[in-house]
């Protein structure tokens, strides 16, 4: 197996590119893939500076790193989730990256910052943990980017994840979600833009750039996934990719060239009228956002304001 750009030995082969790459070319494969997504969308505009969620794990630490290398001024967010010793592990792993590398890392800390953490929050909303968890992250990554000055929140999500979620949404006819599903959701009065880099990369690249480019990342999956559905598509379409390479690819990015657009005005009328939350100022449909919602569920007190208005 050689090179297909230098012709020396290859060390990982990329079926649906129907190519094979050696160390340094392969990475200058994931570079290339992550230029192409962030020009194709105009994801970054020049001199903005980017916030990277990370999580500790092979995308966001693999991203961080392609970014810094692309030269964007890129710093890094981890968010802890207080998932016992998974997010003590992760934090570690994502606080020991940025260190090496000299790079900035906010954090924030959902028990420390906001008095509760994914387990309890989840228990206590009778929400799955996955939704518990994504619905914090959002509203605390977005809170960071916009009290920080950080003009672009990019998150580690790769073709794996999107074609994934895509699926599922389909599944459902979630017009809603598909109408929303794409690698940029432009910024809006108390949104952030958000933008998803790794859209042209699969999961095995990125753990495969991380090998080659010796980030350390933690391995483990976080022990409330199980069971979650996003799992099961993405083994369905495992399955699919297995005997048609190239599918998965074909699936999501047929979908953002000629399905998006059709979607798009149902997700537009669900942030048109939204106000401001009482508690934090988050966009809203509501009187208090869903997070703030979440918080007093959790943490079994009144938030501040909601504690002044009582007799
Ligand atoms: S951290 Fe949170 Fe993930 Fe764990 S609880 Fe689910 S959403 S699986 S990326
Ligand atoms: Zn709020």
């Amino acid at each position: 197996m050689k090179c297909r750009r230098c012709r020396e030995p290859a060390v990982i082969d990329i079926r649906r590119h129907n190519a094979a790459f050696c160390r340094d070319c392969f990475r200058h494969h994931c570079h290339e893939q992550v230029r192409r997504a962030i020009d194709d969308f105009d994801m970054v505009e020049p001199g903005e500076r980017i916030l990277v969620a990370v999580s500790g794990g092979k995308d966001s630490l693999g991203l961080w790193q392609i970014l810094r290398e692309l030269g964007y001024d890129a710093d890094g967010l981890y968010v802890g989730l207080g998932i016992g010793d998974y997010s003590d592990m992760s934090g570690s792993y994502a606080r020991e990256f940025a260190a090496a590398r000299g790079w900035p890392l906010l954090e924030v800390d959902l028990p420390g910052d906001f008095g509760f953490d994914v387990p309890t929050g989840s228990k206590a909303a009778r929400r799955a943990p996955c939704s518990a968890c994504g619905l914090s992250k959002r509203h605390v990554f977005n809170e960071a980017a916009i009290a920080n000055g950080y003009g672009v929140l990019a998150t580690g999500h790769n073709l794996d994840d999107e074609a994934a979620v895509l699926l599922g949404n389909v599944l459902r006819w979630e017009t809603g979600y598909l109408g929303r599903q794409h690698p940029v959701l432009p910024a809006a009065r108390g949104f952030a833009r958000k933008v998803k880099p790794l859209v042209r990369l699969g999961e095995r690249e990125l753990a495969a750039y991380c090998v080659l480019a010796d980030i350390d990342y933690i391995v483990e999956e976080c022990p409330m996934a199980a069971g979650n559905r996003h799992l099961g598509y993405k083994e369905a379409l495992n399955t699919i990719e297995e005997r048609s390479p190239g599918t998965k690819a074909a699936f999501l990015f047929g979908f953002l060239e000629r399905g998006h657009e059709r979607f798009r005005g149902d997700a537009e009328d669900e942030r048109a009228d939204l106000g401001a939350c009482r508690e934090c100022g988050a966009p809203t449909p509501g009187d208090l956002c869903a997070f703030c919602r979440l918080r007093v569920r959790a943490t079994g007190q009144p938030l501040p304001f909601l504690a002044e208005e009582a007799p």
